[in-house]
């Protein structure tokens, strides 16, 4: 078997234990990861706080840390097939996104290699005469980024780049679950040339090895990225030590066609929208509500295309559905489709795991316009389940689209363009996509309100949420300060 280990103040090392992961193709493992517990992490920040302080970081300047960004990047660019590879064989996330989203990701650590020494400061127009007042835009200090499985390279990656550009060091925790191509990637940053503990990177369990990170006094920022219940955890962690957090959690997001939209491009992006990534995905289109008036004809189209979609073996190019990445997600979805037929829910597609081959779970469409109690219209299901409602007016899908605590991501199919105009503006969530859906890009900031997390990724936003503003004060007169008590 493959064995990983952990990246921590410069060095690889094993761990304080370790545990199998599990190929997800097969349900059987396939590689030892190194397990990090208390000490691990305590080793870990401590290594990035001293990192933080040394002159060998602090001291760099802004440029040269964004020279030391660029040349991560090409690493990336030129390790992008084979970190897609042992991503596709942790995780079972196919090869095809492996491929393509590992190389996009050395564009997000370019973004923000250029960017480092673009985050600038103030200088005031201060109402007093004998005074110089700017603004320093400083880093905040050790962060702790801790990822779940799914596309782990580049949800690190809207978390390390920004926090690098703006000066900060890193304890980065990889989920247990797939936590390969993160370890893998430590090799990148040690052949980047960054000074040792200014990127460490873990993994490990939630209790044993996230609290005791989210818990560190030295821990000033925790950006998180994973469900709702363990953001709970986080936050309440964050409070002992009053540590700065942001949050991007998971979703339930509409996606809304309007009768006059393109149907055939609505049916294809929704198919993007909720199969691709095997619905594990935050942003994933999981509740299609769509015009009463071409539900049907929409309905046929997408049970078409869902039946044709290629589930198979995630390391086939011509794979298009993968399987879940643990089965205990898989069981989820048994539980929660199940418990959706029995509230009156109809099975459009899919709904029958197939039992033998790992953990795959085939696209399924469930029209829950007679059930509107169904589980699967809340719970974030994470899986390649979409679950449809019809609306009879614009108003009608408005509310419908608002009616969940989530608000991450959106969709709106129309032609009409003042209408499209009306949709954003009463969505609630973070991103609006009209006529389009799963773009993203470096210089777009992402993220949600609501039970979706707060704060942003992506774009300058992020590298300023990594920051913290020095205000100077500087007097410039030469005369000499009077004695306070001395009344004149
Ligand atoms: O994620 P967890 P899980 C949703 C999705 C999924 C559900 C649960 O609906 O079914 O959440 O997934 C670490 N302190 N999303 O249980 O537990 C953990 O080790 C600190 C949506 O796999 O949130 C891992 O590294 N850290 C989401 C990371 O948190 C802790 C993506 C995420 O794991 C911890 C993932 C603790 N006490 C799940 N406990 C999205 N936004 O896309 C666990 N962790």
């Amino acid at each position: 078997m493959d064995r990983f280990q952990l990246y921590i103040d410069g060095k690889f090392e094993p761990g304080a234990a370790s545990f199998e992961s599990i190929d997800p193709a097969t349900g059987k493992p396939w590689a030892m990861m190194p397990e990090a517990r208390a000490a691990d992490v305590e080793r870990a920040v401590e290594a990035a706080h001293r990192a933080f302080l040394a002159p060998e970081w602090a001291g760099l300047t802004a440029t040269a840390r964004g020279k030391l960004l660029m040349r991560l990047a090409d690493l990336v660019q030129q390790a992008a097939p084979r970190l897609a590879q042992i991503e596709t064989r942790d995780t079972g996330k196919i090869i095809r996104e492996t491929s393509a989203q590992i190389a996009y990701v050395a564009d997000y650590y370019r973004y923000y290699a250029g960017l480092a020494d673009k985050i600038e400061g103030a200088h005031l127009p201060i109402d007093k005469p004998d005074m110089e007042v700017w603004l320093r835009r400083e880093p905040v200090g050790v962060v702790a980024a801790i990822v779940p499985w799914n596309s782990q390279l580049f949800l690190s990656a809207v978390k390390i780049g920004p926090a690098l550009a703006a000066g900060c060091t890193l304890v980065v925790k990889a989920s247990e679950d797939g936590p390969a191509p993160l370890l893998e990637f430590a090799r990148l940053v040690h052949e980047a040339g960054f000074p040792p503990g200014v990127v460490n990177i873990i993994t490990g369990f939630g209790a044993t090895c996230g609290q005791v990170l989210t818990t560190h006094p030295k821990v000033a920022h925790i950006a998180f990225t994973g469900g709702v219940e363990t953001a709970r955890h986080v936050v309440r962690g964050s409070a002992e030590n009053l540590a700065r957090t942001s949050l991007e959690l998971g979703g339930k997001s509409p996606f809304i066609v309007f009768a006059d939209a393109d149907l055939e491009s609505a049916a294809n992006a929704q198919v993007a929208a909720i199969f691709a990534a095997t619905g594990q995905s935050c942003v994933a289109g999981s509740r299609l509500l769509v015009e009463e008036s071409v539900k049907a004809v929409l309905l046929a189209r997408l049970k078409q295309k869902a039946e044709a979609v290629r589930m198979g073996a995630p390391d086939d190019m011509a794979t298009e559905v993968g399987p879940l990445c643990t089965a205990r997600q898989r069981d989820r979805i048994v539980r929660v489709v199940a418990e959706s037929l029995a509230c009156g829910a109809r099975l459009i597609a899919g709904g029958t795991p197939d039992a033998d081959t790992g953990q795959f779970y085939p696209p399924t469409i469930l029209d829950c316009s007679d059930a509107p109690q169904a589980p699967c219209l809340t719970e974030e299901l994470f899986g390649p389940v979409l679950s449809v409602l019809g609306f009879k007016d614009e108003e009608h899908a408005l509310t419908l689209a608002n009616e969940t605590r989530y608000g991450l991501a959106s969709g709106v199919f129309t032609q009409n363009l003042t209408r499209a105009h009306r949709m954003i503006r009463g969505i609630r969530a973070g991103v609006v996509w009209v006529n389009t859906y799963r773009a993203v890009s470096p210089m777009a900031p992402f993220g949600g309100h609501g039970l979706s997390g707060f704060g942003r990724e992506g774009g300058l936003a992020a590298a300023l949420d990594y920051t913290t503003v020095k205000t100077v004060w500087l007097r410039t007169s030469d005369s000499p300060i009077p004695d306070p008590f001395v009344m004149r």
